[in-house]
């Protein structure tokens, strides 16, 4: 089986420190929160950021002095920075990051009820984001929240607005979305192309369900405090760290190996 990327997403737009006080908010938080779930095998760094409030925020500035910090505390993960912000924003301010030219970002391929909010990726959306990435040449993660999303996506492909290695997230348990189960998981993952590769995402309590079923089926797996604040029910995770190590055990239990930064850009065939 392929080496097992471990994305974190170590902060996302929704979560506050009042959720959990271990969220890391600032830049040098943001930093110290990379290089920890580095060392503990991640090689995807999922990036958003906040204002001074701690409101999220897709200000390029912003971005920028996360991205200058966490490069300054030498991580060598991917940085794949969000164009999906948070719900309610317009898509000029979601798509700013993509300018600051990283290796990879997130597109969104469909819109979907987000808990009380809908998050908005019309075709028209999709297909800019997708133009601008690909003249940039970033590498986008293909985010599906539902069914449709993954044939959004390759109705993208079929226009030509995809020209990469095709690389999925699945995401299951969002609110008003398509459930966490393996069935689930399964089923979507039937879907996809033979030639892409896919990682899982499962919120709240799933992630953890998730985790173990994408490790047995050759998935990649996302964790992290975006999608979830528990290491267990009713206790609060310590760090993203912490909950990327426990993805590591239970690879090596299977006996499967965990990419490095390099491997992982070798899987996603990232040339930049
Ligand atoms: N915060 C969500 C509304 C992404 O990063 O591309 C959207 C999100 C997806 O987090
Ligand atoms: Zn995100």
């Amino acid at each position: 089986m392929e080496k097992l990327i471990i994305t974190a997403a170590i902060c996302g737009a929704e979560v506050t420190k009042a959720d959990n006080p271990n969220l890391p908010i600032s830049a040098s938080e943001i930093a110290q929160a990379s290089l920890s779930a580095e060392q503990a095998g991640a090689s995807i760094i999922h990036l958003h950021v906040r204002d001074e409030a701690g409101n999220p925020t897709q200000q390029k500035e912003e971005f920028k002095k996360a991205i200058d910090k966490i490069k300054e505390y030498g991580v060598k993960a991917i940085i794949q920075p969000s164009t999906g912000g948070a719900a309610g924003m317009t898509w000029q301010e979601r798509i700013q990051p993509i300018y600051l030219n990283p290796e990879m970002a997130t597109l969104d391929c469909g819109t979907t009820n987000f808990g009380d909010d809908i998050f908005v990726n019309d075709l028209p959306l999709m297909r800019n984001f997708a133009q601008e990435m690909k003249k940039l040449d970033i590498l986008p993660e293909l985010e599906c929240f539902e069914l449709g999303h993954i044939y959004n996506a390759l109705k993208l492909l079929k226009e030509g607005f995809l020209d990469k290695h095709l690389h999925f997230d699945i995401v299951l348990g969002i609110p008003g979305a398509m459930p966490a189960s393996i069935k689930n998981l399964l089923f979507m993952v039937e879907h996809l192309p033979s030639n892409a590769t896919w990682t899982s995402a499962g919120i709240g309590r799933h992630q953890l369900e998730m985790a173990y079923h994408t490790i047995t089926m050759g998935g990649h797996v996302r964790v992290g405090f975006e999608d979830n604040i528990y290491y267990k029910k009713g206790r609060l995770a310590e760090s993203n760290a912490q909950l990327v190590k426990r993805v590591v055990r239970l690879a090596e239990n299977y006996g499967r190996k965990i990419a490095s930064p390099h491997e992982a850009r070798q899987i996603l065939q990232i040339k930049k």
